[in-house]
């Protein structure tokens, strides 16, 4: 068997795994984070259980840490006494993003974690099965029932060489995006092996499964081996244990690399998957730096950050931005005085949290440029619609911060060695116990509004399509998140109406005035983030089905448990068939394969199918998977 099998099979509670099968897989644990969290636990209320069954789950606050007034504090404080209630850890504000933390704290070789954030995978990095979902899923886990996913094809990303100076983890990743693209494997989970995984630090390896996310994969996984052993002993923490695929294990395909062969790389606007070499882009000018994310703010990253700053000044127009991964990495950085060498060259040291990287300040200027160490570069993520913005490692980054344009890293001299500590500095102080008595007060702000109930679906289904998108639509696009959107994470009345702001800004007056409709979609609808809101502000707006080429991993799963149809163009060609604006009707029939669909603006018949699993269709019939659990009880 392959690693991914192994820890696969030792959890799995239904189904075969066989690629393709559904299966359902016992969770180890759980984590969620703010934005995605109060919604979970809203949903967890929902469900009636008294306490969480999972081994471990952990609420981080690391999202919605700006406080420009009472809603994100609210949420906190909802979120730190209904973790107590709960039987779940609560990591405060400020002690770091939740992947860090996690891996730092709480992964463990061969567990199964499920995380209410697409970046859950970062935990790969430690060996375990860790994957996104959405809210009610996780939620659900959190009850004890099983996770379900299709049993992924396995991919055998085999690693030879050492990664040359100035070329990072991150160029690793950014490799397998140039190669598969965005979509390359959704429905896959990429399995790291090969001699080269020796060279390759925990932190480094949490980089390549972190934004594995940006591929559409299912996880991303690295064996555990001497090197985990070592990053768990640092961290004093127990419950190492070797685990490497069999010999003779078989993969569906295998990609190579050479990790002698890599160079530099970035990712140009506004995709991940549009990588180019640092060398062949080097010369634009660049208005800011941002360092950080659960991509890349490890001690690791961080100590080569202060390091290649050392006696250098930031460029005078750039703006140089740090947001440091958990209370540990900073904590190092003073211990070591390595902070020292950010702050004298002119780096604005930010929070420990998600920062910029979801927008929660730090907007580019108009047209800006900006380089960052992150995952994605969507489309006004940043909180600038026309900004430009790159994705590279934190030593391509330096580069651009000290050169004030986009630069080779391999023009700053000497390349650092980075040593990781023994032993790391280890103060758990902002992770909070659950309380161990029943009688918590759950306190709840005014914005916090309870989930809206959802009918049951139709049998025929009609209306306008009130827009048609194309390819890759992310949902950045469906629901932006920002400073101004994300406090209202936890009112479905009011984060609806940014609906698709960012493509059409009159869809929510549109959708309000027809009663709801349909969407139209490309290939990869939902790609990007597991914000279940991109699901459930469309059914609230009374989005019947979402019909596209293909859809997303979480997205997909999303929809369904929200009671939104996702229906494929069994005909791809089809998609030409229709407009925005177009009355059509939908014959459920059951939801047998084939599903008729009438253009009656066009005098038109179409012919629609789906990839829903029978669970699917009963929860789908039910209205979605809170009534589908209540009606299982
Ligand atoms: C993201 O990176 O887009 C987020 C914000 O972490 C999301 C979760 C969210 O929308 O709350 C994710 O990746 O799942
Ligand atoms: Fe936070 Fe960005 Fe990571 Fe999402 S991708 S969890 S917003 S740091």
């Amino acid at each position: 068997m392959n690693l991914t099998q192994k820890i696969l099979s030792e959890h799995l509670v239904e189904g075969e795994l066989e690629a393709g099968n559904e299966i359902g897989i016992k969770i180890d644990q759980t984590l969620t984070q703010d934005a995605t969290g109060t919604m979970v636990y809203l949903e967890l209320e929902a469900m009636g259980i008294k306490k969480i069954k999972t081994e471990l789950s952990v609420s981080y606050v690391d999202h919605n840490t700006l406080q420009t007034d009472f809603r994100n504090a609210d949420d906190h404080r909802y979120l730190q006494s209904i973790a107590s209630k709960y039987g779940i850890y609560f990591s405060r504000p400020g002690n770091g993003i939740c992947h860090q933390i996690h891996l730092e704290r709480f992964a463990l070789p061969g567990k199964t974690l499920l995380g209410s954030d697409s970046h859950t995978p970062t935990a790969g990095g430690m060996g375990m099965i860790a994957i996104g979902a959405g809210g009610l899923d996780v939620a659900a886990a959190m009850a004890g029932e099983p996770f379900y996913l299709k049993m992924p094809e396995v991919v055998n990303v085999y690693l030879t060489g050492r990664l040359q100076p100035f070329v990072a983890a991150k160029d690793v990743v950014l490799e397998v995006l140039r190669r598969i693209g965005v979509k390359g494997a959704v429905n896959k989970v990429l399995e790291y092996t090969g001699p080269g995984i020796k060279g390759l630090s925990v932190p480094e390896r949490a980089t390549i499964t972190n934004m594995g996310t940006e591929t559409g994969a299912t996880t991303s996984i690295f064996p555990s081996d001497e090197i985990t052993k070592k990053f768990l002993d640092g961290q004093a923490r127990n419950g190492w244990k070797p685990l490497q695929p069999d010999e003779n294990a078989e993969y569906d395909e295998i990609i190579e690399i050479n990790l002698d062969d890599i160079e530099p790389l970035i990712a140009l606007p506004h995709s991940p998957g549009n990588v180019k070499r640092v060398k062949d882009v080097e010369g634009i000018k660049v208005d800011q730096v941002a360092i950080g994310s659960c991509t890349n703010s490890s001690l690791r990253d961080l100590k080569m950050v202060a390091k290649l700053l050392r006696g250098k000044k930031v460029h005078k127009n750039v703006s140089m931005v740090i947001s440091p991964g958990s209370r540990q990495v900073i904590l190092h950085l003073i211990e070591s005085k390595e902070i020292e060498d950010i702050v004298k060259a002119g780096a604005r040291i930010l929070e420990n949290a998600c920062g910029p990287c979801i927008g929660m300040g730090q907007a580019p200027p108009s047209k800006g440029v900006s380089v960052r160490t992150f995952n994605r570069n969507f489309l006004g993520r940043s909180g600038t619609k026309d900004a430009m913005v790159y994705l590279s490692s934190p030593e391509t980054a330096v580069a651009c911060a000290i050169y004030g344009e986009i630069t080779d890293p391999r023009k700053l001299g000497n390349y650092p060695e980075i040593q990781l500590p023994d032993k790391f500095i280890i103060d758990d102080s902002m992770i909070l116990p659950p309380s161990s008595h029943e009688k918590v007060e759950v306190v709840r702000g005014p914005n916090i509004k309870p989930l809206p109930e959802f009918k049951p679906l139709a049998e025929i289904l009609e209306g306008e399509v009130l827009l048609k998108l194309g390819d890759n639509i992310t949902t950045d696009h469906i629901l932006p998140g920002g400073a101004k959107i994300l406090p209202l994470r936890s009112n479905v009345p009011e984060i609806s109406k940014y609906t698709f702001s960012i493509i059409d800004a009159n869809f929510y007056e549109r959708a309000r005035k027809k009663n709801g409709g349909f969407i139209i979609g490309g290939h990869n609808y939902g790609q990007g983030s597991s914000r279940e809101h991109a699901a459930i502000a469309p059914k609230y707006l009374g989005i019947k089905a979402v019909i596209a080429k293909s859809f997303a991993r979480i997205h997909h799963a999303n929809l369904i448990n929200f009671g939104v149809l996702p229906l494929i163009f069994k005909e791809k060609e089809d998609y030409n068939e229709i407009e925005q604006g177009d009355k059509i009707k939908i014959i459920l029939n059951g939801l047998e394969e084939n599903i008729l669909m009438k253009n009656i603006t066009k005098n038109k018949e179409i012919i629609l199918t789906h990839a829903l699993s029978k669970r699917e269709i009963s929860i789908i019939k039910a209205g979605g998977k809170l009534a589908y659990i209540k009606n299982k009880r």
